[in-house]
């Protein structure tokens, strides 16, 4: 018999979710009942669920496999009758959305701190899926929050370690554990969704293709579908293997730590289709022959081009973005008469609008792209869109996209991030803003004239929720915008983003160089801001 413990405990008073689950430095995580505290918080939450199914998955990353053995451990000492989980612990984020749903489980517990780096002295992260495969609602999360400032006992099974590497069935207790390949139910649902047969002859046809797996999860995942289904080249992809530390890199597909596959598509001979995915594989990165796609663009060009891929035949019942990604799919949604729905910065947003139908896709400024198809951002999901609308058209990245801006016009883009700024700094610089809304509405900048200002503030359309205080909006006479707000996924400090954007005419001019595109703004948010005094640069660390 295995026996059920019961531990006393004391709260933490730091377990508050952010953006995208809890993260913090492993060593942080290490202390002493600290994610033992948290998983029994989300179980105190939920009700219900005694002899249901619950889906394990991680990103692979240091302590994913120790927290894997300790929330099984809890989940049968709690009364779940079956646990899924990937081999090895490993399953993309999208893919553990995929089994929620498929296998109609009661939720789902990710183990990712996403992009960030990993390693003994990197990040951890854990987050609660609900049924619908999505991440939990703030409602959720917050009560979460609420039980882990007054937890005092957590319950876990005195048993083994289940051997995580070998496709088995065992058990804990009166709990099955099933470890499954995280890969192949993943890879059945992509084959339902893309005109495989398409790609495959583009493949043949020597179209090149790149893809950096970044040392994280989508390496598996990547060379069953580009490789072994598709027919793809074995050395297309780089960085295949998982690791737990991401090869002593960061996972974060972007132009500075996936400079290789950039500078690559950068050159004549370089690849037709470049493109990467995070630590977890749920963002991506797409770049053409000498053609960087911003994430923006590229949901406004999936949204343009969705009905020629076969999932997405019957056309799309509607769109959303978070609020400060580009309005370039809105152009998109107004020409084809969809709704375009504004949210709130990260996915749980969407979850609401996706199960009532209303929207098909939705995506975000931070390399996320998504569908229907499950509740969370999908990066290998986007590189095939790709390359089902660059099959289906026959015409490269660059040519998709010359041809996207003379019809919807376009929106020149960057995000600008101070990091590791002083929190109360940060803090201020926002509240000073926040004060001075009602100022600066008709002030004349260099850029234009302001002609809106506010805080974003969500009205959740299907459970009727508010979510305030979400991003500072400064609207222009010509459609450009400035949008301030601080990041709710960073682990030290705080981490100010600035995102900027101007709108340009289908007639007007559509190839300028981003940054000169954008200079004026950018001045204009330094002053309207203070950036200077506040975070002491002059300069942001990263730009995407
Ligand atoms: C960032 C992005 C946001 C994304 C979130 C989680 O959040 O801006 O768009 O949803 O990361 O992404 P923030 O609060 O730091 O700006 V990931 O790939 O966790 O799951
Ligand atoms: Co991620």
């Amino acid at each position: 018999m295995t026996k059920v413990r019961t531990v006393a405990t004391k709260p933490y008073d730091d377990q508050k979710p952010g953006t995208s689950g809890l993260r913090k430095k492993v060593g942080h995580f290490q202390r002493e009942n600290y994610l033992e505290n948290f998983v029994q918080s989300i179980f105190d939450c939920l009700d219900g669920f005694s002899g249901t199914t619950l889906v394990v998955g991680g990103d692979g990353r240091f302590y994913n496999s120790t927290a894997i053995q300790i929330i099984l451990k809890m989940a049968a000492a709690a009364g779940f009758g079956r646990a899924i989980v990937g081999r090895g612990g490993l399953c993309s984020t999208p893919a553990v959305s995929h089994l929620i749903r498929s296998n109609e489980t009661f939720g789902g517990i990710v183990l990712s701190a996403s992009h960030n780096p990993g390693g003994p002295d990197g990040d951890f992260g854990i987050k609660y899926n609900g049924a619908n495969g999505g991440p939990a609602v703030e409602s959720l999360t917050n009560a979460i929050f609420e039980r882990s400032r007054v937890i005092e006992r957590y319950e876990i099974c005195d048993a083994d370690n289940i051997d995580l590497g070998r496709v088995a069935t065992s058990s804990i207790g009166s709990m099955t554990v099933d470890i499954i390949d995280p890969v192949d139910d993943y890879a059945a649902l992509m084959g339902t969704l893309f005109d495989f047969e398409a790609i495959r002859h583009l493949f043949a046809s020597g179209f090149r293709f790149r893809f950096d797996a970044m040392h994280a999860v989508t390496g598996p995942y990547a060379r069953r579908l580009f490789v072994d289904l598709l027919g793809a080249d074995e050395n297309c992809i780089i960085n295949g293997e998982p690791s737990e530390t991401f090869g002593g890199g960061h996972p974060d597909p972007n132009l500075v730590h996936a400079k290789q596959i950039y500078d690559e598509a950068m050159k004549d001979d370089g690849p037709d289709l470049a493109a990467a995915s995070d630590g977890d594989g749920d963002r991506n990165l797409i770049i053409g022959k000498k053609c960087f796609v911003t994430p923006s663009d590229s949901l406004a060009v999936i949204a343009a081009n969705a009905h020629l891929v076969p999932g997405y035949t019957q056309g799309l019942a509607g769109v959303a973005r978070s609020m400060p990604t580009s309005c370039a799919v809105d152009r998109v949604a107004e020409t084809k008469g969809l709704a375009c729905h504004e949210t709130p910065t990260g996915w749980k947003f969407f979850g609401n609008l996706l199960d009532s139908g209303d929207i098909t896709l939705c995506g975000e400024e931070s390399a996320g792209t998504g569908s229907n198809h499950v509740r969370e951002k999908d990066g290998v999901w986007a590189v095939l869109m790709w390359l089902n609308i660059l099959a289906a058209r026959k015409l490269s990245v660059a040519e998709i996209m010359e041809d996207h801006w003379r019809s919807y016009g376009r929106n020149y883009y960057a995000r600008h991030d101070f990091e590791e700024v002083d929190a109360e700094a940060a803090t201020t610089l926002i509240k000073n803003l926040r004060d001075s809304l009602p100022k600066v509405v008709s002030q004349k900048m260099t850029a234009g004239t302001i002609t809106m200002a506010d805080e974003f503030s969500y009205h959740d359309p299907v459970d009727g929720s508010t979510t305030n205080g979400q991003g500072i909006r400064i609207g222009f006479d010509d459609g450009s915008r400035i949008v301030f707000r601080l990041s709710g996924t960073g682990t030290v400090g705080a981490t100010l983003r600035v995102y900027i954007e101007r709108f340009e005419p289908a007639t007007g001019i559509l190839d300028l160089a981003t940054g000169d595109a954008l200079a004026d703004l950018v001045a204009d948010a330094h002053r309207l801001a203070d950036i200077e005094k506040y975070t002491g640069r002059l300069e942001p660390d990263v730009i995407t």
